[in-house]
């Protein structure tokens, strides 16, 4: 008998098929008009191939040693005694060094499951017994939304609330895209997504004859159907872009001095600077030509159309996970307003779609489900992408979004549901700081690298192994999430391993709340449930949902982002220094940070083509197509995008050729940082001057901190914050050379699983 099991992950929603214990199929939701290819890799969470199948702990810790994480074999210990190790670790850290000793951060995307949620879990658990040290922000957006809540009051226009998509499709008549509007990303959703819309609206965006501009190093990065005019552009430099066409429609008179008057604050000041009178440089189409690489001629053409015609502008998370990464996003707000578009249907800018899957397609008005972290106790927490500044340099002042704070001395870090040996930059100096605690515990289902490099490894099951909830304000659905098969291994829930915990604590009765697994998707599906009835939306009592396998949610469609405050402003003030859109701001003047200005500013970025050397390249380490980050690298949608076993480096064939390099040849990149070895792939639809290479390789360095073979990117990036105002991640800033490898390398795939039997035998 085969049974069909609703599930989801965050890369959409789907049924698996299961016969007796065996996963034999996935099957998409029949609703979904683009279900990703990354649906059938789940099939390998099965396998017991690089799961962690038992605890482990850290021969040398048990003997009393910080040193040797990475290189140390494990021991298999009983889940009783790895708990009350865990358990007594954060009782003696607490006490001998209080609970801002624990960092509990514990960034990643985990499972989709919003109850069975590790990061969540974790720190609901930690709030119960005196608090530990967070992160603000994300990996994703922190740049970004911390200047657009200065500038804004809110972040909602770049985490998908800004106008949407089915407003753009009826009313914009030019959409300049920067970065992308690609399924490759849109593929995901965190939280999971019902049905994927994206694709929907490019094509009936291409179908409306509107004119496009994709500005972006990659054309893929719009699809190969969708007819636009591509603008190559140098990496992080959108801001000297967006100023020098600002700069052309101010210097043609045609700025909305209206708009501006009533619903900004500080443009004078802006004005000055684009007119050169307050640095002697005027931002003119020239100005930014010189440093763009977009020909002065498309700058003012485009500066014409801004003004002529209801237009959108895009920006992808992608250009502010960089150097100064706030910039370009104030600075297209800065233009938007300067063309009086903001308000209008249609007009003015919105950031990240495309990014993920849900944004600007599904603006949920409902509550999502979630697991309470309960109250913080204690405020305590960095920008998130500072943790190796943290573990290198406790007691160390840091800036942050108009505060000074300082970094806490951290001893033990519980990493539940996240790879930082994925996601961070500069690996190799992760690695330096990674060895700083006394103490690091890592849950995950699989022996990632980060679990690789931890003291105590606890076996978490995959959401395949329990029953669980999806949804998000993103998605159209909460989906059911039903157990398939039995735990691989020893693995337990994240729930049951925290609960194991909160006993040992003496707080699980605050813990758990007296419900089990069953009780709280009932618990956090009627918080939904009830949200939504409140506005009239009847969703199905929890049995029928539960048994069908999903449930609408309710939607807002033909979204004009700020059209009350547009309509308004004096009455609809936004939550800022002045309740309009700051463009000279007076806090940002005050803190007087050499790296973020009082106006939205050109500043270079440190390291890119502008000043890179003739052999330079500036490298994009984009996100990966066929998976999500670092998770299911071995599965079929992962392994058809690498080559010779190695991710793969995409470079124009120019470029290509001057290095000796052929299509298919192994190569090496490198800089001061590090080095990793790739696939060279030659491709025109890479601008020339860059390398394109996308994250979630395993790292696999051989030796600690020599040539990673695996393709991981991140031993390339650089790990400095975007500005001391966002302090968000600069992973997009990274100058790399490249050479063909003649050395030999092995499999790295193969090579990484032999290490990881030898450190566990
Ligand atoms: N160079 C470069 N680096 C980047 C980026 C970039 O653009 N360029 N992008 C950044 C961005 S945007 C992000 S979001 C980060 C992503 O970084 P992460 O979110 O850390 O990456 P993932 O690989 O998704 O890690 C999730 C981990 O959770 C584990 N997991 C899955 N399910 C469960 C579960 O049920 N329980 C538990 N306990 N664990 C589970 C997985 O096995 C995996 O190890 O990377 C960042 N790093
Ligand atoms: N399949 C898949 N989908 C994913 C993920 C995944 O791991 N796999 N990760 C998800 C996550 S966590 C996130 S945060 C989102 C991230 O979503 P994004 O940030 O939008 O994704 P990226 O792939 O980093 O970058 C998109 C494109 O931006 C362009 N770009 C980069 N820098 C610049 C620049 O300076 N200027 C211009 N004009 N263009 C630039 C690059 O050409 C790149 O291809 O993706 C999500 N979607
Ligand atoms: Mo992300």
């Amino acid at each position: 008998m085969i049974r069909r099991v609703p599930h989801a992950s965050h890369w959409g929603s789907y049924t698996v098929l299961v016969d007796g214990d065996r996963i034999i199929g996935v099957e998409p939701l029949p609703q979904d008009p683009a279900p990703s290819p990354i649906i059938q890799s789940v099939m390998d969470w099965a396998k017991p191939d690089r799961r962690v199948l038992r605890p482990m702990v850290r021969k040398g810790w048990l003997a009393g040693q910080r040193e040797g994480r990475g290189s140390d074999g494990f021991s298999a210990v009983p889940w009783d005694e790895a708990l009350d190790m865990v358990a007594g670790e954060i009782t003696r850290v607490a006490r001998d060094h209080g609970n801002a000793s624990i960092f509990a951060g514990s960034y990643g995307w985990t499972s989709c499951g919003r109850f069975h949620h590790a990061p969540s879990l974790l720190k609901r658990l930690l709030n119960l017994v005196g608090g530990y040290t967070g992160h603000v922000d994300t990996y994703s957006i922190a740049a970004g939304p911390v200047i657009l809540r200065h500038v804004l009051g809110d972040d909602a226009a770049c985490g998908g609330y800004a106008n949407s998509l089915d407003s753009i499709v009826d009313h914009s008549e030019t959409l300049v895209v920067f970065g992308a509007l690609s399924p490759r990303t849109a593929q995901t959703e965190a939280g999971g997504l019902g049905t994927h819309g994206l694709e929907g609206h490019l094509r009936q965006i291409a179908a409306s004859g509107k004119r496009v501009i994709l500005i972006s190093p990659l054309r893929d990065d719009l699809p190969d159907w969708m007819p636009c005019e591509w603008w190559p552009i140098r990496p992080n430099t959108d801001t000297a872009l967006l100023l020098g066409i600002a700069g052309e429609i101010l210097a043609a008179g045609r700025e909305d001095r209206a708009f501006l008057e009533r619903c900004t604050s500080g443009a004078d000041r802006w004005l000055a600077y684009l007119r050169g009178q307050t640095d002697g440089v005027a931002k003119t189409a020239d100005w930014a030509a010189g440093l763009c690489g977009v020909p002065a001629g498309h700058i003012r053409d485009l500066a014409a159309a801004m003004t002529a015609t209801r237009t959108m502008m895009t920006l992808s998370w992608s250009l502010q996970r960089a150097r100064h990464g706030e910039q370009p996003y104030w600075a297209a707000l800065g233009l938007a307003a300067l063309a009086g578009q903001i308000g209008l249907p249609g007009g003015g800018v919105g950031y990240g779609y495309g990014s993920l899957g849900g944004m600007g397609v599904h603006l949920s008005t409902g509550k999502s489900p979630a697991i309470s972290q309960g109250a913080k106790a204690i405020d305590s927490f960095i920008p998130v992408a500072r943790i190796a500044d943290m573990l290198l340099n406790p007691g160390a002042e840091f800036t942050y979004s108009g505060e000074t704070r300082s970094y806490p001395d951290v001893r033990m870090v519980y990493w539940a549901g996240g790879n930082p040996y994925h996601h961070h930059q500069d690996l190799n100096r992760l690695q330096a700081a990674w060895a700083r605690p006394d103490t690091i515990v890592v849950q995950d289902p699989m022996f990632t690298a980060t679990a690789r490099r931890a003291d105590i490894v606890l076996p978490a099951t995959t959401s395949l192994e329990r029953n669980d909830l999806a949804g998000n304000k993103r998605s159209d659905l909460v989906v059911a999430m039903h157990k398939a098969i039995e735990p691989v291994g020893q693995s337990r829930s994240d729930f049951d391993i925290f609960n194991a915990l909160a006993g040992r604590l003496g707080v699980a009765a605050a813990f758990n709340e007296g419900r089990d697994e069953m009780g709280w998707l009932r618990h956090i599906y009627a918080e939904s449930r009830a949200a939504a009835a409140a506005q009239g939306h009847e969703m199905p009592e929890f049995d029928s949902f539960w048994q069908r396998g999903f449930a609408e949610v309710p939607l807002k469609h033909q979204h004009t982002y700020l059209a009350k405050f547009r309509a308004d402003p004096a009455a609809r003030p936004l939550a800022t220094e002045s309740g309009r859109i700051v463009l000279g701001s007076e806090t940002l003047d005050r803190l007087a940070l050499d790296d973020c200005p009082a106006v939205p500013s050109w500043l270079p970025p440190g390291e890119w083509l502008g000043e890179a050397g003739p052999d330079e390249l500036h490298l994009m380490s984009h996100q990966p197509n066929g998976r999500l980050h670092s998770q299911l690298e071995t599965a079929a949608a992962s392994l058809a995008d690498k080559r010779a076993g190695r991710e793969q480096a995409r470079m124009h064939p120019s470029e290509a050729t001057a290095r000796g390099i052929a299509d298919g040849q192994p190569v090496r990149l490198w800089n001061a940082r590090g080095a990793c070895l790739a696939t060279a792939t030659l491709c025109d639809r890479v601008a020339p001057g860059v390398v394109v290479l996308p994250t979630g390789a395993w790292f696999t360095p051989q030796g600690n901190s020599g040539l990673e073979i695996a393709g991981n990117p991140n031993v390339l990036t650089r790990d400095i914050g975007s500005s001391g105002f966002g302090q968000g991640c600069s992973a997009h800033t990274c100058l790399v050379r490249i050479e063909p490898w003649q050395g030999k390398a092995g499999d790295a795939m193969a090579i990484y699983d032999a290490e990881l039997a030898a450190l566990t035998a």
